[in-house]
């Protein structure tokens, strides 16, 4: 039996750029041409856009895959390349972040100052020990000191582990062990919902029980009571008391920048590597070239936290190395009101905005009269990453804050990959809503079959990646053999089938099932490990939500394939209605046969579920990915699996009380 998926829906709208963009677009369709013709070429112009201290010598070195190199024998500084180099091109007085805390109280972040912060930070580790090839690992709120400890790692060589601030003890504990590291950056706490949010307690546990921990920095940002030991040093009165003078030095185009780890399905989390060259030529190609990035004259926002990828390339190392102004905001976008987002935007005049699908969802809910109410002009690009985004929430974040007016670009990419992989061009692109498009310029993504054979267009399969790329991983942090593993030994030469010994032959497997449209576009379908098996058909969960979401009464689904006596698998949906529905008795019931009946009609009788929950939250992960792993656990009567990296943990109890009272 083949595991080929099927290919439901199709999507006929498609939105031109806008014009007047796409005359002065940083980026054209000859970009594709060149990165066609000779791709190394490609890169090493883009490679050119950073400022080295020595030339590489060779572009590419893949003389022993899985394991890259890139840019071999050049040398730079990463936080010279964010932050001096602007201050010495006389850009020292415009706005590198215009912080906003979650209480309303604000800073602005001028590059000179970015700069004076970094060294006095880079000297202060340098005073606590730390050296070049030092692991320290960094939790924090999202607080511009986030942004600096960063820096100041990358700039005197440490490699920084940066553990997302709502993390448990265990979590970080496990981190910080695995990668061995040496110091800790963290705050008292920070504002989350309206309060402050203790950071400090979970550091002194997860400390506690790791012998390699030297020192504890601390930022005070809540004024929050502290325990203190004579590790712990206030930041205030290292940090900020340390020369504003710091010579950056030049490290190797392979020196390790980072760790982040990625919690996986299974298993210990995965420490993926990133190094230096490669990672910062494509995250700041990226950010140029796929929002557009017009240094002069943009306000951009990502909204990620700096704990995730995104926050890592597209909050630090893409925008700063770009010479970017940005808005990086503290708190939850509910706090004080449901509004904040949109008071941001109007507020710093926000050009390009970078969020998440699940975000925007949220948003639909709330109900299209919030955003209506703020004066959205500034925007001119919308971004969206983590998740494949529903074709009607596309046409919602479109219509309802696009205006219309601006083109979006849904980015695929991992954590993994480090960058954007599959994204439209804003000037280039016809897009389609729901749809990646096309590889950037220089990267080679493809569908295949189980027998790795790529797919014509029409076809659905599993999304590999087939020749290296200038941010992709290195290895997972001491464990090459679970890196070729996870990613290399399913399809082509890294498989235990495999013959073939050419360095060409080797694929990267990305967990992520897709198909390619009549036109060859790219629609992600969420990770193979979610896809359904209904009588024989490998259906993804992404469809099928999507046909949900496209129902005016739904905000939002999570569909799994709970066990069927008779269909091996049956669909089973969980639907957020939105804000003014009623769905009280009767039109409950109404609405749950409506729904069944619309995914039937969209995509085919064999779409349809067996059974619709309507619930008021989803179960999401804390960088806001469905949990469909624990819907499945519900819809299969089972206790509840792991739930530790669960964003609320009140949510299951709501989920499985309404699924109790509908048997
Ligand atoms: C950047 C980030 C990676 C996984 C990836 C895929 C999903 C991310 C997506 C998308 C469809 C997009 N994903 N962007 N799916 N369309 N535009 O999210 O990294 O946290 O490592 O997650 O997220 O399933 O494999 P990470």
């Amino acid at each position: 039996m083949s595991e080929t998926l099927e290919n439901l829906s199709s999507e006929t709208r498609q939105f031109p750029p806008p014009e007047a963009l796409a005359a002065d677009a940083n980026v054209k369709a000859d970009a594709y041409e060149a990165a066609n013709a000779d791709r190394l070429a490609f890169w090493a112009e883009q490679a050119d856009r950073l400022t080295w201290a020595k030339k590489w010598d060779q572009v590419l070195d893949w003389s022993n895959p899985p394991f890259a190199k890139w840019f071999i024998g050049g040398e730079l500084n990463i936080a010279y390349n964010c932050v001096d180099r602007h201050v010495e091109a006389g850009q020292g007085e415009k706005v590198a972040i215009h912080w906003e805390g979650e209480p309303g109280d604000t800073r602005t972040i001028t590059y000179a100052e970015l700069l004076t912060l970094v060294s006095q930070a880079a000297n202060t580790l340098t005073d606590l020990g730390i050296t070049a090839g030092d692991r320290v690992a960094i939790y924090m709120p999202m607080i511009p000191e986030a942004a600096v400890a960063m820096l100041a790692c990358a700039r005197v060589g440490a490699t920084h582990s940066v553990v997302f601030g709502g993390f448990s003890v265990d979590a970080l504990s496990t981190r910080i062990k695995d990668a061995d590291a040496k110091l800790v950056i963290t705050a008292d706490g920070g504002y989350r919902r309206g309060k402050p949010s203790a950071l400090k307690p979970t550091v002194d546990e997860a400390v506690a029980q790791c012998p390699s921990i030297e020192n504890v920095l601390v930022v005070r940002r809540t004024g929050q009571d502290v325990a203190w030991t004579d590790k712990d040093k206030w930041w205030h009165e290292t940090v900020e008391q340390a020369s504003p003078e710091h010579k950056a030095q030049p490290f190797d185009s392979e020196h390790p920048l980072f760790i982040l780890y990625t919690s996986g399905t299974t298993g210990k989390p995965k420490g993926i590597l990133h190094t230096t060259g490669g990672y910062l030529t494509q995250a700041s190609y990226t950010q140029w070239a796929v929002f557009d990035l017009k240094p002069e004259t943009d306000v951009y926002w990502c909204t990620a936290d700096i704990g995730w990828v995104t926050g890592h390339s597209y909050i630090v190392y893409g925008p700063l190395s770009n010479g970017a102004t940005q808005v990086m905001y503290e708190g939850t976008p509910d706090t004080p009101g449901r509004d904040r987002f949109w008071q941001i935007v109007d507020k710093y005049k926000v050009s390009i905005l970078y969020t998440a699908p699940t975000l925007i969802r949220t948003m639909m809910k709330w109900g299209d009269d919030i955003p209506a109410g703020y004066d959205l002009s500034s925007l001119r690009i919308l971004g969206s990453v983590g998740e494949p985004i529903n074709p009607e929430a596309w046409m919602w974040y479109r219509e309802n804050i696009g205006r219309e007016r601006t083109p979006i670009v849904d980015t695929w990419w991992q954590t993994e990959t480090g960058s954007m992989m599959i994204s439209p061009l804003p000037g280039v692109t016809a897009t389609k809503p729901g749809s990646a498009m096309t590889p950037l310029p220089g990267i080679s993504a493809d569908v295949v079959d189980d027998t790795a054979q790529s797919v014509p267009n029409g076809g659905g399969g599993f999304l590999v990646l087939r020749d290296p790329w200038p941010s992709m991983l290195r290895t997972i942090w001491g464990d090459d053999k679970r890196f070729i593993d996870t990613y290399w030994s399913r399809f082509g030469a890294g498989a235990e089938s495999s013959s073939a010994g050419a360095s060409s032959d080797w694929i990267y497997f990305a967990g992520d099932g897709a198909k390619k449209d009549e036109d060859g576009a790219l629609w992600l379908l969420g990770r193979v490990d979610d896809v359904m098996l209904i009588s024989g058909h490998n259906i993804s969960t992404t469809e099928v939500e999507s046909a949900l979401v496209s129902h005016p009464s739904v905000a939002e689904s999570a569909v799994v394939g709970a066990t069927d006596p008779t269909t091996g698998q049956a669909i089973v949906a969980f639907v957020i209605p939105r804000g003014n529905v009623d769905t009280e008795g009767e039109a409950g019931e109404k609405l749950n046969v409506d729904l069944r009946n619309h995914v039937a009609k969209t995509l085919g009788p064999i779409a349809k579920p067996r059974q619709i929950m309507l619930v008021p939250e989803l179960p999401k992960t804390r960088s806001g990915k469905i949990m469909r792993r624990l819907l499945k656990d519900v819809a299969e009567n089972r206790s509840l699996g792991d739930v530790t990296t669960l964003q609320d943990s009140a949510v299951m109890d709501l989920i499985s009380k309404g699924m109790g009272g509908s048997k």
